[in-house]
């Protein structure tokens, strides 16, 4: 069957039943110790919420659904034979935890088509910004923007059941996944092109349509755009992003309210729910992972990568000797900075999202002297991070290497890489907010203690 829906569809009762039992039968079984370190750690290492699409093992990285990158990278259909996956194949294993046909994949990238219409207002909206405003705030602009046509808000207010929630929920998810590119391509566009937006390529798939509208064609950049919307999707559900999508998608909002005014017309996109009576939709719960991606130690780690590899250039010449930046690396350190690319909350050896990465430019740029740069401070961080004696992960993350190879296909403007991290996020927030829907996840609210409820209860133990 070639409709993503109808086989979800088939799924949900299957699942909500595997989540009953798992509750009737094992509901009180211990899953480990808090200790107070835990408490005010960031709560690391607490298993605290359940999240369908993807699990994270320290050691190995991200599985999808139970695939790690290569084996994603063999099994998943690809645009070009023996080329990179196309990330609607991921959104489809995401979804379903099954491996798509062509077929399936090809369905799914008409349909994401088809959704993939813009309303004027939401480019208005945008415009309203200053040019100069962060690409991140112009693009959670555009889908606050989107927000005004939330299926399942339409629904709610209807008294839809309970049990029909995940419904609108997926109209909502597809939408907001097909309606990215066109924003974020106009964000790019309106910053960095004098505002001259290109028209998709309707025979194109998610990520070369994008790559396209961004204004890349060179057909080895819209490889590179397939694997970096793939990779980028998910990483399991308690990094910010898709912790600040689940927790918010399940929160009862008070009150949001978004006005943009300008000299020229005033928008007024007022989302006003009441307290205690309302979900809130993938729109306002995607906006708001948004704005937790666009921080320095998440997704934002990205833009500053490149602007630091930029700036170490800039103080030392192309021709960077390993000493001169083993002096770069302490100075940064000692100016009170973190190495941006470097360490991890959970991950504890080299990310394998990285190691994509590096396959992908030791297979098309070798040469290039950003990847080499690149590769050199794969050997020159590690150590340094690991003498000071606190990181706990020196290795690359992801966001050490995405920048060098966008900036080899000519998309040079930093500031603007978060964007396309968030564009990737989607997908694998979208999936798992339609089975937070399906199984009926509660309301998320754990227990905050004060310092002085934690030395007394210390103290008595
Ligand atoms: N450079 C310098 N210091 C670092 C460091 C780095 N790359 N990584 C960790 N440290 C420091 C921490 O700041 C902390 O110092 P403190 O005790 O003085 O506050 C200490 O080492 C212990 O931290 P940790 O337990 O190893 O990491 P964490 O879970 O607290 O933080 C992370 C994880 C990613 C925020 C951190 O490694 C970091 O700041 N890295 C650089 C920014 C970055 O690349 N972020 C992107 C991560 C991936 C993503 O989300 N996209």
């Amino acid at each position: 069957d070639l409709d993503l829906k109808s086989q979800l569809q088939e799924l949900i009762p299957e699942q909500q039943d595997r989540l009953k039992k798992l509750k009737s039968e094992h509901g009180k079984v211990q899953l480990g110790n808090i200790n107070v370190d835990m408490v005010l750690g960031g709560m690391r290492g607490m298993i605290g919420m359940l999240w369908e699409t993807s699990l994270l093992d320290p050691e190995e990285g991200i599985r999808f659904r139970g695939l790690s990158i290569p084996e994603c990278q063999e099994v998943l259909p690809t645009a070009v034979k023996g080329g990179e996956p196309l990330p609607e194949g991921l959104l489809w294993l995401l979804l379903t935890g099954k491996v798509p046909t062509k077929e399936q994949v090809d369905a799914l990238s008409k349909e994401l088509l088809v959704r993939s219409s813009v309303p004027a207002h939401v480019y208005k909206a945008i415009d309203a910004l200053p040019v100069t405003a962060h690409p991140m705030t112009q693009f959670t602009t555009g889908v606050m923007a989107l927000q005004v046509e939330s299926e399942f808000q339409k629904a709610y207010d209807k008294g839809l059941p309970k049990t029909k929630f995940w419904e609108p929920t997926y109209e909502d998810v597809l939408n907001l996944i097909a309606r990215l590119p066109p924003v974020a391509s106009y964000v790019y566009r309106r910053i960095f092109k004098d505002g001259k937006s290109i028209e998709a390529d309707n025979s194109l798939d998610y990520a070369a349509n994008f790559s396209h509208m961004l204004g890349f064609d060179d057909p080895k950049m819209l490889e590179l755009m397939r694997l970096y919307i793939t990779i980028h999707t998910d990483h399991e559900g308690g990094n910010v992003s898709a912790h600040t999508g689940h927790l918010d998608s399940k929160s009862l909002v008070s009150a949001v309210s978004f006005v943009i005014h300008s000299s020229e017309y005033a928008i007024a996109v007022l989302i006003v729910v009441e307290v205690g009576s309302a979900l809130s939709d993938p729109y306002l719960s995607f906006a708001a992972a948004l704005n937790g991606l666009a921080g320095p130690l998440h997704g934002l780690a990205n833009q500053e990568v490149l602007l630091w590899i930029k700036s170490v250039i800039e103080e030392t010449g192309s021709d960077v000797t390993t000493d001169q930046l083993k002096d770069y690396v302490w100075k940064t350190l000692k100016s009170g900075k973190v190495v941006p690319g470097f360490g991890h909350g959970v991950l504890r050896k080299t990310d394998p999202r990285y190691s994509c990465q590096r396959e992908f430019a030791l297979k098309h740029l070798p040469e290039d002297p950003l990847f080499q740069l690149v590769s050199k401070l794969y050997e020159v961080v590690p150590p340094i991070l690991t003498e000071l004696g606190k990181v706990k992960n020196p290795w690359p993350n992801v966001d050490a290497h995405s920048g060098v190879l966008l900036n080899h296909f000519g998309l040079s403007e930093a500031r603007y890489y978060t964007v396309l991290f968030g564009v990737s996020r989607s997908m694998g927030i979208g999936s798992q907010l339609i089975w937070d829907r399906a199984l009926g996840l509660p309301l998320e609210r754990p227990k905050s203690v004060t310092m002085e409820w934690l030395e007394n209860y210390c103290k008595n133990k």
